[in-house]
């Protein structure tokens, strides 16, 4: 059998990445889109460990004919379109370039795709923030809870997870959305919560910095990893019919807790260390996500396999071996 060939926008993200090597794992030719870059060198550092075993091209979700000529030369099987402009707070600096990237660029890639070969099957990474405070009686969301977005993000999410189940209705193409909840891991840009509390906290450990600031540490979000939720990414284009599956660990904390439980694994007392800043909060706050993957879990028979407190361990450690090297 010939080989799978895959075609990742935004492979060199924190998704991208480990999408990339779960892949390559499984047999697939792997290419990915790269956007330029002023600075080239640290563009593609996610992927060092499987560079030479990859094939670049350079696209842009919002130039629609450098998506044509990619998918002519790639011809791939399967798209998974992870790129976007993917940071809710500055989602509201830039409101025109996310709608842009996030919204529009999502219709580009599926008339692109159904220019070209519409029988390649779109993966569109859609999003929890598409929720906004929506919540379901018994306090989770889940694919029947409506969408009520919260910011130029969330609104350009819900356009794309919109597009795509029209084309899927119109057209009777391939394209499900996988609507993910947060995920981490020492990859995640460390402007994202998560990342950014493991690095300070362990940078005040070894006493190279004395405090650490951030934005509402009320709001709660279900904190899954990264490497768990692109193996269901893959597990979603794998069905016999195109769908929408929510993915998420079902389990939800605090920012507090999230500062309390790192804090305290390197000795420390957060609240020492912690001062609010008001420009971290949005706008417009999305309180809180907890998500009912029963759906993906039941068809795909997909498992997280990591806990809120082992992935934190491995984020902390990384950042530990970071600074000691
Ligand atoms: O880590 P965050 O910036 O993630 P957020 O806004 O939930 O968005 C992430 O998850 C979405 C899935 O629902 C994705 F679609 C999206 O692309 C992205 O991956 O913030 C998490 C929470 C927020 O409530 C924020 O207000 O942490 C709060 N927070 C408190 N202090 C902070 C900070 N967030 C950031 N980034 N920086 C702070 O200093």
């Amino acid at each position: 059998m010939s080989k799978k060939i895959a075609l990742i926008t935004g492979i060199n993200g924190q998704d991208g990445s480990y999408l990339t090597e779960f892949l390559l794992d499984k047999g697939y030719e792997v290419h990915g889109t790269l956007k330029r870059n002023s600075v080239s060198e640290n563009q593609t550092s996610r992927l060092c460990g499987v560079f030479d075993k990859l094939n670049l091209h350079y696209a842009d979700l919002t130039d629609l004919s450098s998506l044509i000529k990619v998918i002519q030369i790639v011809r791939p099987s399967e798209v998974y379109n992870l790129a976007a402009q993917s940071h809710v707070r500055i989602s509201f600096d830039q409101p025109l370039y996310t709608a842009n990237a996030t919204g529009i660029g999502t219709l580009n890639m599926l008339e692109a795709i159904k220019l070209v070969d519409p029988t390649i099957k779109l993966y569109q990474a859609s999003s929890s923030e598409m929720f906004g405070n929506n919540i379901d009686e018994d306090g989770y969301q889940r694919e029947g809870t409506p969408m009520n977005p919260v910011s130029p993000y969330g609104c350009a999410k819900v356009f794309s997870y919109n597009i795509c189940r029209n084309y899927r209705n119109s057209y009777g193409m391939f394209i499900s959305n996988g609507i993910l909840f947060n995920h981490e891991s020492p990859r995640r840009g460390t402007n994202f919560v998560t990342n950014k509390v493991c690095k300070e906290a362990v940078k005040i450990y070894l006493g190279l910095s004395k405090k650490l600031k951030l934005g509402n540490l009320d709001a709660t979000r279900d904190w899954g990893h990264a490497k768990d939720y692109v193996e269901a990414m893959w597990l979603i284009l794998q069905q016999d019919n195109p769908d929408d599956f929510v993915c998420s660990t079902g389990v939800s904390h605090s920012v507090k807790d999230l500062c309390y439980y790192t804090f305290s694994k390197l000795g420390l007392d957060y609240r020492d260390y912690i001062e609010i800043d008001k420009k971290y909060f949005r706008p417009e706050e999305l309180r809180d996500l907890k998500g009912d993957s029963t759906k993906l879990m039941n068809i795909t028979g997909w498992r997280p396999t990591y806990s809120f407190e082992s992935m934190l361990d491995e984020m902390i450690n990384y950042w530990l071996n970071f600074y000691k090297k």
